[in-house]
């Protein structure tokens, strides 16, 4: 199936307004194995991911699995979005095109990290901007995907190993999850751990629905983009279904149905951006402050150092001076003995 396109019948069927599938939505930094992740757990190729130093993953896409046991499976890859050299008019664009994709909700996030990278601060704040953007519920849906499984194993590390000396933004993000994570070694050819780790996943995201009482995630953002899709799915089976009409009549009828439909992408595309402005501000303000915090910090610890540097001078004078005054009293004693 073509996962990104919204025409696509087949797509309509699995993500359209009533269709009960799992959707998980893979976010992380560049290159930290979001589409190896989701090829594992579809348990095919169906994301592009390979060993380079530019972002593989250019665009958002769906793509979806029928597992053993008939549950359907449905898997957005993301690109980097919350990259650092993202700009902000690609990001809004391709945040409106998850939001399309996953327009029922979701039901994962999967936050993949890498336990061959180190967790920066970049990728604190990035994770902090997708809370300003989704909202703090989002953490609620959260799972945490440590790939690289095959190297700790190289190792003979465990992921619990390698999480005491993680750094405390990663510490204070596994607390926040409820340390809801799972290792996946995305180049085993074991079946068996395959499947294991496939089921763990599902397991953890499973919970997840039933602690947020079965409903999926979605905020004011996901419900613009589902009313609209709805009305687009109505009127697309109206169209269909209308007798009497020529090959051309229905041809502009649903050209001015997707003028319509692009118009309303138009207007989620600058509700997002809109939110993500805010969101920059925010952050931006933040940094500001935290930086003029350090700045105070600084000057008082420069302060005190002055302060301590002084008192130091003033006691070795007056040290020296009672050395003086010592060397004067016992000159002047020896004159008194000779005396
Ligand atoms: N050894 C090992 N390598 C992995 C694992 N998962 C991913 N990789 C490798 O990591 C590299 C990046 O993987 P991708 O899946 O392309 O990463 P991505 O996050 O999708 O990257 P972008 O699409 O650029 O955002 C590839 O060379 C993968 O083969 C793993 O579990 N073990
Ligand atoms: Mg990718």
């Amino acid at each position: 199936m073509g996962g990104s396109q919204v025409e696509d019948s087949d797509d309509w069927e699995l993500t359209g307004p009533s269709s009960g599938v799992t959707t998980m939505v893979l976010v992380g930094r560049t290159g930290n194995g979001k589409s190896a992740t989701g090829n594992s757990i579809l348990g095919r190729s169906a994301f592009k991911s390979r060993h380079s130093s530019s972002a593989v993953t250019l665009t958002c896409d769906l793509q979806h699995a029928v597992m053993n046991d008939g549950r359907v499976i449905n898997v957005v890859d993301t690109p980097g979005l919350f990259d650092p050299a993202v700009s902000p008019d690609f990001l809004g664009k391709e945040i409106v095109k998850c939001i399309d994709l996953a327009k029922n909700g979701v039901h994962g996030v999967l936050l993949v990290l890498s336990v061959r990278n180190r967790f920066t601060s970049e990728e604190a704040a990035a994770l902090e901007s997708l809370q300003m953007l989704f909202g703090d519920k989002i953490v609620n849906y959260m799972v945490i995907v440590f790939t690289g499984g095959d190297e700790l194993e190289d190792n003979e590390e465990t992921l619990e190993d390698y999480l005491a000396g993680c750094p405390p933004e990663l510490q204070a993000l596994l607390i926040q999850c409820n340390r809801r994570m799972v290792l996946f070694n995305n180049k085993t050819k074991s079946e068996t751990e395959k499947a294991s780790q496939r089921n763990e996943l599902l397991k953890h995201v499973d919970f997840v629905l039933a602690e947020n009482g079965g409903q999926p995630y979605s905020n004011e953002l996901f419900r613009e983009a589902q009313v609209r899709s709805e009305k687009f799915f109505n009127q697309k089976k109206d169209i269909d279904s209308l007798m009497g009409y020529s090959k051309e009549e229905l041809q502009s009828l649903q050209l001015e149905m997707k003028k319509a439909y692009a118009e309303q992408l138009k207007q989620l595309t600058e509700m997002v951006e809109e939110k993500l402005r805010i969101t920059t501000e925010k952050l931006e303000e933040r940094l500001a402050s935290e930086q003029s915090a350090r700045e105070q910090a600084e000057e008082e610890a420069r302060l005190a150092q002055k302060k301590s540097d002084e008192e130091i001078r003033r006691l070795q004078e007056r040290l020296q001076q009672a050395h003086e005054e010592t060397e004067n009293l016992k000159k002047q004693m020896s004159k008194c003995v000779i005396l």
